[in-house]
C-alpha cells in the first residue's frame, strides 16, 4: 500500500492556528504514523510590534499574545522589567502575582482536560460543539459517559469561577493590567480575600473530587495511551511561583531531565538557540540565542513550513509543560505519554491550588504592593517563568529608554517546533511518529496525541457565531 498523506487542517480544540500533516504507512502489520509536520499557519509578529515602544507597555502588549496564558506573559515581562529597574517586588506583590497566575493555571488546566480533550474520548450529545465529529467509539459504559458529560458542563462553570478568582485582584481576566514593574497595582482587602478563598475552596474541591478521578476514569478505559505519544523524552522547566522576593526559591524549581537522566540538571538559558531553517524566517537569523534573536519573516522560503521557530537546548529537542514541571520536581514519577501528560496536569492543578491557599493566608490587607522604580535608559535583561503549557521566556534590551529588542520563546515553540537545522523533528512531531491509526479518514489517535500536549499557536479572544455571515462575524469579536 502507498504511504498515505493526511492533513488535519485546522486542528480544532486548541488555541490558535495549527495544521498537522502526517504520513501513514503499514509497518509490521500495523497502520501507523511514519512522519509528521507541525505547521503554525499564522504570523503575528508581537516581537516587532514591541520595538521602539516604552518598555512599561510590554506587560500590557505581550499579554495579548494569548487569551489562555496572558497572565504568564504579563509576568514574564514584569520580571524582566523588575531586573531592568533593579528592584525587588514587595512581599504583597509576590503573593498577588502568584495568586492571579495560579488562577490562570487552574482555568487553563480545567479548560484543557474537559473542553479541549474530553470530546476525543466520549461521544457527547448530537449537537454543537460535539458535532460535526469523528467517531470516537463507545468504550465507556453509559453511566460513566453520562457522568463525564455532566462534569464537562460543571467544568465550564469552574473555569468561569477560576477567571473570577483571578479578577479579584487582577482587575479583569483575561489580560490583567495589574502586573507592573516594581509590584502589583491592587491592594488586598478583607472582602477580596474572603471572595478569593470561597472560590478557591470550591475549585479545589472540584479538582480533588472530580478532575483527578475523571482523568483516572479516562485512563482506565484508554490504557494504551500510557504508551503512545512519547516524543523526545527530554523535559525542561524554567521554574515558576516565586517563594521569595528575588525568586531564588520557587514552588516549581527550574531544571531539565534529558531522557534517562537520574535527576534534574540545571538550566542555563545561554545554551538556548532558535533554528529557522524549516520556519518562514530569514536563514541569516538562525542559531541565535533569544538575547540576540531576530524576527525577520520570509515567506515562502523553502524548506520552511511553519511560522514557529525551533528552540533547542544544547542542540537538543525538549518538551515542556506540566509533565516536565512535575517530573523535574520529583512530584510525578511516570513515563512520557498522552495519559502521563493528563495525569501530571491534574496533579499539578491540585498542587497549585494548595499553594494558593498558603499565599492567600499570608496576604496582608491594606498594604501597598508597589515600590517606586525608574527604568534605566539602557538595560539588557530577561524574564523567565512557566506558563500553564511550559517554559516561557521574554528577552528585552532597552536603549534610549525604549525597547530596542524583544524576543519571546513560548512553550508551544518548544513543543510544536518544526524540524531544526539538523533535520531533527520537533517534540510533537516525534510524539506522533509510531501512533497507530485505525482510520486514515479520521486519525483520531493522532488527535489525542496532539491534544495531550495542549498546543497554543497564538491567541485572540474571539466569539464565533456560525449563524452570522462573515462581515457580521467580524463585528462580533470581543
Ligand atoms: Ni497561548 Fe501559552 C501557555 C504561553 S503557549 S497558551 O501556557 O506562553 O504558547
Ligand atoms: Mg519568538
Amino acid at each position: 500500500m502507498p504511504v498515505l498523506h493526511v492533513a488535519i487542517d485546522p486542528v480544532t480544540r486548541i488555541e490558535g492556528h495549527l495544521k498537522v500533516e502526517i504520513a501513514v504507512d503499514t509497518l509490521n502489520g500495523v497502520q501507523q504514523v511514519v512522519d509528521a509536520h507541525c505547521v503554525g499557519t499564522l504570523f503575528r509578529g508581537f516581537e516587532r510590534i514591541l520595538a521602539g515602544r516604552d518598555p512599561r507597555d510590554a506587560p500590557i502588549i505581550t499579554s495579548r499574545v494569548c487569551g489562555v496564558c496572558p497572565t504568564s506573559h504579563a509576568l514574564a515581562a514584569v520580571l524582566a522589567l523588575d531586573r531592568a529597574c533593579n528592584v525587588l517586588p514587595p512581599e504583597t506583590a509576590r503573593l498577588m502575582r502568584n495568586l492571579v497566575h495560579g488562577a490562570c493555571y487552574l482555568e487553563s488546566h480545567l479548560l484543557h482536560f474537559y473542553l479541549l480533550c474530553l470530546p476525543d474520548f466520549i461521544r457527547g450529545p448530537a449537537m454543537a460543539p460535539w458535532q460535526p465529529r469523528w467517531d470516537v467509539g463507545d468504550r465507556f459504559d453509559a453511566a460513566t459517559a453520562a457522568l463525564l458529560l455532566q462534569h464537562y458542563l460543571a467544568a465550564i462553570d469552574m473555569r468561569r469561577k477560576a477567571h473570577e478568582m483571578g479578577a479579584v485582584y487582577g482587575g479583569k481576566l483575561p489580560h490583567t493590567p495589574a502586573y507592573i514593574a516594581g509590584g502589583f497595582t491592587a491592594v488586598a482587602h478583607a472582602e477580596g480575600n474572603a471572595r478569593l478563598q470561597a472560590l478557591l475552596t470550591e475549585i479545589t474541591a472540584f479538582i480533588e473530587g472530580t478532575y483527578l478521578p475523571d482523568v483516572e476514569r479516562v485512563a482506565a478505559f484508554f490504557p494504551e495511551y500510557f504508551t503512545l505519544g512519547k516524543g523526545c523524552g527530554n523535559l525542561l522547566s524554567f521554574g515558576v511561583y516565586e517563594e521569595d522576593a528575588a525568586g531564588t526559591s520557587k514552588l516549581f524549581r527550574a531544571g531539565r531531565m534529558p531522557a534517562g537522566a537520574a535527576g534534574p540538571l540545571p538550566v542555563d538559558v545561554d545554551r538556548i538557540i532558535e533554528h529557522v531553517r524549516h520556519a518562514w524566517y530569514d536563514q541569516a537569523t538562525t542559531g541565535l540565542n533569544p538575547a540576540q534573536g531576530e524576527t525577520v519573516p520570509q515567506y515562502p522560503k523553502p524548506p520552511g513550513y511553519s511560522w514557529l521557530k525551533a528552540p533547542r537546548y544544547d542542540g537538543a529537542v525538549y518538551e515542556c509543560g506540566p509533565l516536565a514541571r512535575m517530573t523535574v520536581n520529583g512530584w510525578y514519577q511516570g513515563g512520557v505519554s498522552v495519559m502521563d501528560r493528563h495525569r501530571a496536569r491534574a496533579h499539578e492543578a491540585l498542587r497549585v491550588a494548595h499553594a494558593m491557599e498558603t499565599w492567600l493566608a499570608a496576604l496582608p490587607v491594606q498594604r501597598s504592593a508597589y515600590v517606586p522604580c525608574a527604568l534605566p535608559a539602557t538595560a539588557e535583561t530577561a524574564g523567565l517563568t512557566e506558563a500553564p503549557r511550559g517554559a516561557l521566556g521574554h528577552w528585552l534590551r532597552i536603549e534610549n529608554g525604549k525597547i530596542a529588542h524583544y524576543q519571546i520563546v513560548t512553550p508551544t515553540c518548544w513543543n510544536l517546533s518544526p524540524r531544526d537545522d539538523q533535520g531533527t523533528l520537533g517534540t510533537l512531531e516525534q510524539a506522533l511518529v509510531g501512533t497507530p491509526i485505525q482510520n486514515v479518514d479520521q486519525p483520531l489517535e493522532a488527535l489525542r496525541v496532539i491534544h495531550s500536549i495542549d498546543p497554543c499557536l497564538d491567541c485572540a479572544t474571539h466569539v464565533v457565531r456560525p449563524d452570522r455571515i462573515a462581515s457580521e462575524r467580524e463585528g462580533a469579536r470581543t
